[in-house]
């Protein structure tokens, strides 16, 4: 599609502030194209360290945010919180958080909700478990967890959607171009059928699941794939950027 690429860096639950300057130093280092996004979600307590550090080039992105305004609820971190130490983004719904955390569709659909009342963007992830796509359940389950956002949002403004089947996540069994391009086409139908062609268009659909620099540009050469979201490769180099991005 012709919708501004976007790329994502969610680094997950790791890093230390040792290795996080190596990592703000080779992304500075990096040449990226101009016309792409590029956007980074480190851990919550190395957020500032990032800001500070990082090129303004690169957006910064939270992985979670609090579903409402802040105030008495011990461990989260809240939307203005988030602004204050410069993120524009927020990661929501996640397969980690969902499966593993246990959070379900209309709590993640609240929390996107609130973050773009407040002025976020969203970072909506969804997809689908090996056993739902091995009982051909794919579409379903998608367009449940998509459906849930779209009952919650009142704009797709600020909205990038990231498939991510989770059997595809951190186990270097990725998609392939085929298998992903279908989903992202039914993901865009789906949004023209039940939301509009024009939201259709626009909204970036980003594809997650073991992206890295050597099977990038075969899945970003599909008509649907308007980017990724990557994980472990984001940690290691930046060989997905040289792939990609990197001019
Ligand atoms: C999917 C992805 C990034 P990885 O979760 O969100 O992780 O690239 O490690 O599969």
């Amino acid at each position: 599609s012709s919708n501004k690429f976007f790329v994502g860096g969610n680094w997950k639950c790791n890093g230390t502030k040792e290795s996080i300057t190596k990592l703000v130093s080779d992304l500075n280092d990096a040449k990226l194209e101009a016309d792409v996004d590029v956007v980074v979600a480190p851990p919550f307590v190395y957020i500032d360290q990032v800001k500070n550090s990082l090129t303004d080039r690169i957006e910064i992105a939270a992985q979670n945010s609090w579903v409402g305004k802040g105030g008495a609820f011990t461990g989260e971190i809240s939307v203005e919180q988030l602004k204050d130490i410069g993120c524009k983004w927020v990661v929501l719904g996640h397969s980690e958080r969902r499966h593993v955390i246990g959070e379900d569709d209309q709590f993640i659909g609240k929390k996107a909700a609130y973050a773009l009342s407040e002025g976020l963007g969203v970072i909506a992830c969804i997809g689908e478990q090996l056993q739902e796509r091995e009982a051909g359940k794919t579409f379903d389950v998608c367009f449940q967890q998509l459906k849930a956002y779209a009952d919650a949002i009142p704009s797709w403004d600020n909205v990038v959607i990231a498939y991510e089947p989770v059997w595809a996540i951190g186990t270097g069994k990725v998609a392939t171009p085929e298998q992903a391009q279908e989903v992202h086409a039914a993901l865009r139908d789906w949004l023209k059928n039940s939301v509009s062609a024009d939201v259709a268009t626009k909204t970036r659909i980003i594809y997650g699941g073991s992206v890295n620099g050597s099977n990038c540009a075969e899945l970003a050469k599909q008509e649907d794939i308007d980017g990724f979201l990557v994980g472990g490769a984001s940690l290691k180099n930046t060989s997905y950027f040289n792939e990609l991005v990197q001019v």
